[in-house]
């Protein structure tokens, strides 16, 4: 047995699958859903983690300063695990002008944000120009940020309203500034749940053609697969299986992101239930141990809760999404958590678990390397920030002077 494997499998099922991976040989199908049947949770992670540390040896954790951004919830479909979606007029209905996201966003866009991750409802009514005109917008008020925008389902959908072709669409929507694109919209590939959970929706093979696509114009996006619900692990293992093939083909996924199911406010619901924190860890960490090609696993904070996304650091992801600021769709099916975390929230949460937070942007070029002593990261991000709020003060007062002085 290797150094490297200090906690022999309790589940000898696990045993020749831990001498693939300190191999460096590729999972099968079958791996997977031994991996996934196991409640042997420590070697699963110590594998993961294992397999983590030879990518990231520093230890890092990746963060960003983002700002989702959803500019409609009024929906054509009618996925039954969405919580989000509302018919038009219907309470709580809302689609916002382009105009309107600018401005309700500017009290919280300072210029350390590097990213809007932006998804939303399948409006019919408003058409390809204003999803064109939300990122036009975005673009001339806040030059500097990276708009990462609309699902595979999305821009699918733009192709069957305007007739054009999917390289047409992507090709306008980065004209008006689109940077990337985030992983939703994946939900399960296979067509025995797909069918019963979001039968309008566009199919794997649409999902999957349309990063290719992407990747084929030069676009980085991630993926997501959303677990929890009524999959079985050999949906699951499916699922990361044809990621991974077209992965291997374009290489141009950045990071798998698992969705953990939330079942409040929505018909799947009443079937399903919150799965647990122990098939939380584990998917985290079988995605690790199969996208052996993708290089990041994201535990995304808001959905897995911020203690649970900070073990997932020792299963095998390196990332933890951003501060985020506002969110709706999983706070609307039930999510507990805050919707924000400061970005001293993040680094703190990160150094407890004895990881390096490193602030990247979107396309994962560092920002900053937080490695020095807590404390002094402390002060120095307090000073920053009480820096910004007398600047600010100072720009209202010249402006209700030179207000005045009219
Ligand atoms: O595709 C909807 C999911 C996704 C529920 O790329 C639900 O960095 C759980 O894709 N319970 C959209 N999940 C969000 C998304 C995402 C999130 C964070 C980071 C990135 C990224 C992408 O939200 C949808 C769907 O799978 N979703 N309803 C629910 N009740």
């Amino acid at each position: 047995m290797p150094l490297e494997l200090t906690v022999q499998p309790n589940d000898p099922n696990l045993i020749p699958i831990a001498e693939k991976v300190y191999a460096g040989e590729r999972l099968t199908f079958e791996d997977g859903v031994t991996l996934f049947r196991s409640f042997d949770l420590l070697t699963i992670g110590q594998l993961a983690d294992f397999v983590n540390r030879q990518r990231n040896p520093q230890g890092y954790v990746y963060f960003n300063q983002n700002r989702h951004i959803n500019p409609t919830n009024i929906c054509a479909f009618h996925c039954n695990f969405c919580s989000f979606r509302r018919d038009p007029g219907e309470p709580g209905a809302y689609a916002y002008s382009p105009e309107e996201i600018v401005e309700r966003i500017r009290p919280t866009v300072s210029e350390r944000v590097t990213e809007f991750h932006i998804v939303g409802g399948l409006h019919t009514e408003y058409g390809f120009d204003y999803y064109l005109e939300v990122l036009r917008a975005l673009k001339r008020a806040y030059p500097w940020v990276h708009l990462k925008a609309f699902t595979a389902v999305e821009i699918d959908f733009f192709a069957q309203m305007t007739g054009l072709s999917h390289e047409e669409v992507l090709r306008q929507l980065m004209d008006a500034g689109l940077g990337s694109m985030p992983g939703g919209g994946a939900e399960i590939f296979h067509p025995e749940i797909r069918r019963r959970i979001c039968p309008e929706k566009a199919d794997a093979d649409t999902w999957l053609a349309v990063h290719r696509t992407a990747h084929r114009l030069g676009l980085r996006t991630n993926a997501t697969m959303l677990y929890g619900h009524i999959e079985k692990y050999e949906h699951r293992v499916d699922h990361l299986i044809r990621l991974r093939e077209l992965q291997d083909e374009t290489g141009g996924f950045q990071t798998f992101i698992p969705l953990r199911y939330h079942p409040e406010n929505n018909q799947l619901g009443k079937r399903a239930t919150w799965t647990t924190a122990h098939d939380t860890l584990k998917t985290i960490a079988v995605s690790r141990l199969m996208l052996d090609n993708f290089p990041h696993i994201k535990a995304y904070w808001i959905m897995l809760t911020p203690p649970i996304a900070q073990l997932a650091l020792h299963f095998g992801a390196d990332d933890i999404d951003g501060t985020v600021v506002e969110e709706k769709i999983y706070h609307e099916a039930g999510a507990t958590t805050e919707q924000q975390l400061d970005k001293l929230d993040l680094i703190r949460l990160v150094r407890a678990a004895g990881k390096i937070p490193v602030e990247r942007d979107t396309l994962y070029n560092i920002i900053e390397i937080y490695d020095r002593p807590l404390e002094e990261i402390e002060a120095e991000v307090i000073a920053r920030r009480k820096r910004r709020i007398i600047e600010q003060a100072r720009a209202r007062r010249r402006e209700r002077v030179a207000l005045t002085l009219q």
